[in-house]
C-alpha cells in the first residue's frame, strides 16, 4: 500500500516543476540570471529517494537520499532542452541523470531511471561532470570523469582522475568506450569533444595534471587529437588558454561547455581558479579560439564571465561557479548552464551576438595594476568627453 504522505510530497513537487522562473534584477548587459535555480535536489523523483510502500517505510523515511544536483552537460534535440546531471547521493557517490525541458529555463524533471553506465571500468569508484557534444560523425559523446582510487598511496582521499567516453543517439541507449589515454599527462579532468573533426581527427580539450587535486606543471587548458575514438589515444597535448599568475586561472583552469561555433570563432566557456586564504574560488570565464584552428586563442577578455552570486556563494563546495553544458539554438539564444557551490543548477541566458561583442570587445587583463588602472582611465576619459559634451 502506497504511503499518504506520498501524494502530499508528490503535490509539493509538482508545484515546483510548474513554477515559473523569472529574470533575476541582476544586469551587465552581457547575460540575464534567473531568481530560482533550474534543478536542486528537490527535483529529484520521490520514487528514487522514499520507498513508498507503507508496510517497509511506515515512518516515510528517505532512503536514499540525493545530497545535490550539480555540473550538467546540455543538448538541444528535437525541440527540447536536456540536461545530463551529475546527481550526488548522500553516499557521495555520483551518477548521471537525464533531465527534460520545453523552455530551458524552468519545467525540468528526470526521466524516471537515472543512466546505467555499462560497468567496464571495475577500479572506477566514481563519475562526474559529462560534457555533451553532438559531434559530426552523428553520434552525441558524453565525456566524462571516472575517478578511481589511487592504490600506490597510502593517503585514503589519493585518487586517479580519467576522461570516461560513452556515446549514444538517444540518450536513452549508450556504448561505453575505453576511457581516454593521454600519453604524457597522469591525470585527466574536464575533457571536452570538440564538435568536428579537425585535421580528419578527433579533436579534445583536456585538462594536463599531475594529480588529483593540483594541476602541477599542467599548463591549463590543453588540446589534442586522436585516429580511433573507440580506443581514443592522445599522444601530444598543446596548451590553449593557459594558466596565468594573478589572474581567476591562476590555480588551475578547464574547459566548460562545448564550445560554440560563430562566424568571428569559437567561443569557449571555462572555469578558473584561484586561491585565497578563504579556499579555492571558482569563477567562469569565456574566451575565442580561431575556427580553422580551435586551438589558437584569438580573443581572451579579462576577469570573470560569471562569478557566484548571493545565495550561490554557500553549498557543499562554497564560492564556486562551474560549468559543463551550454546551449546555442540556430536563432542565436544561449543557455549557459552553470552549477553553484557543488550544489543546485542553475542558468544564465545571452546570444550569440551579446557573447561575440563581449569576447571581441571587452579588454584584455593587461597583467599589472598599473595598466589596469590605465585601462581604465581611458574609458572613464571617453565617458567624461561624452558626459561633458552634453551627448
Ligand atoms: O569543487 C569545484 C569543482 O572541482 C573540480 O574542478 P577542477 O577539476 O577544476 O578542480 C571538479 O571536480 C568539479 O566537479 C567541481 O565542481
Amino acid at each position: 500500500m502506497i504511503h499518504e504522505k506520498y501524494f502530499e510530497k508528490l503535490e509539493e513537487q509538482q508545484q515546483l516543476f510548474q513554477k515559473k522562473n523569472q529574470k533575476s534584477n541582476f544586469y551587465n548587459g552581457i547575460y540575464d540570471r534567473y531568481v530560482d535555480p533550474v534543478l536542486t535536489n528537490q527535483h529529484i523523483p520521490l520514487i528514487w529517494r522514499y520507498d513508498i510502500n507503507k508496510e517497509t517505510n511506515p515512518f516515510f523515511m528517505e532512503r536514499l537520499g540525493v545530497n545535490a544536483v550539480l555540473n550538467a552537460g546540455a543538448i538541444y534535440l528535437n525541440n527540447k532542452f536536456y540536461l545530463v546531471a551529475r546527481v550526488e547521493g548522500n553516499d557521495r557517490k555520483s551518477f548521471f541523470a537525464v533531465a527534460e525541458s520545453d523552455h530551458g529555463i524552468d519545467g525540468f524533471h528526470f526521466w524516471d531511471y537515472p543512466i546505467l553506465l555499462e560497468d567496464t571500468c571495475l577500479s572506477e569508484t566514481n563519475v562526474y561532470d559529462m560534457r555533451l557534444t553532438q559531434h559530426e560523425d552523428g553520434y552525441i559523446y558524453g565525456v566524462f570523469c571516472s575517478e578511481s582510487k589511487d592504490k600506490t598511496q597510502s593517503d585514503l582521499s589519493a585518487a586517479v582522475a580519467e576522461a570516461g567516453i560513452v556515446r549514444t543517439k538517444d540518450l536513452k541507449n549508450w556504448e561505453r568506450l575505453e576511457n581516454l589515454k593521454t600519453l604524457h599527462s597522469l591525470q585527466q579532468r574536464n575533457v571536452v569533444l570538440h564538435p568536428e573533426f579537425v585535421n580528419g581527427k578527433y579533436a579534445f580539450y583536456t585538462r594536463p595534471m599531475d594529480d588529483f587535486i593540483d594541476t602541477g606543471s599542467g599548463g591549463g587548458i590543453g588540446f589534442g587529437l586522436c585516429e580511433d575514438i573507440t580506443h581514443a589515444v592522445i599522444d601530444e597535448e598543446i596548451i590553449t588558454s593557459k594558466r596565468k599568475y594573478h589572474t581567476i586561472t591562476e590555480a588551475k583552469n578547464g574547459a566548460g561547455a562545448v564550445p560554440i561555433k560563430t562566424e568571428k570563432g569559437w567561443i569557449h566557456i571555462a572555469h578558473g581558479v584561484r586561491n585565497t586564504a578563504a579556499g579555492l574560488r571558482y569563477v567562469i570565464y569565456a574566451f575565442a579560439t580561431a575556427i580553422d584552428d580551435p586551438a589558437k586563442v584569438i580573443a581572451e577578455p579579462s576577469g570573470f564571465l560569471i562569478a557566484p552570486l548571493g545565495e550561490e556563494r554557500v553549498g557543499d563546495v562554497s564560492n564556486v561557479v562551474f560549468t559543463n553544458g551550454a546551449i546555442a539554438k540556430d536563432n542565436g539564444e544561449v543557455y549557459i548552464y552553470y552549477a553553484s557551490s557543488d550544489t543546485r543548477m542553475h542558468v544564465a541566458t545571452t546570444t550569440k551576438e551579446k557573447l561575440i561583442d563581449y569576447v571581441f570587445h571587452t579588454p584584455k587583463d593587461p597583467g599589472r595594476s598599473v595598466e589596469c588602472v590605465a585601462q581604465r582611465c581611458e574609458i572613464i576619459k571617453e565617458n567624461l568627453r561624452l558626459i561633458n559634451n552634453g551627448k
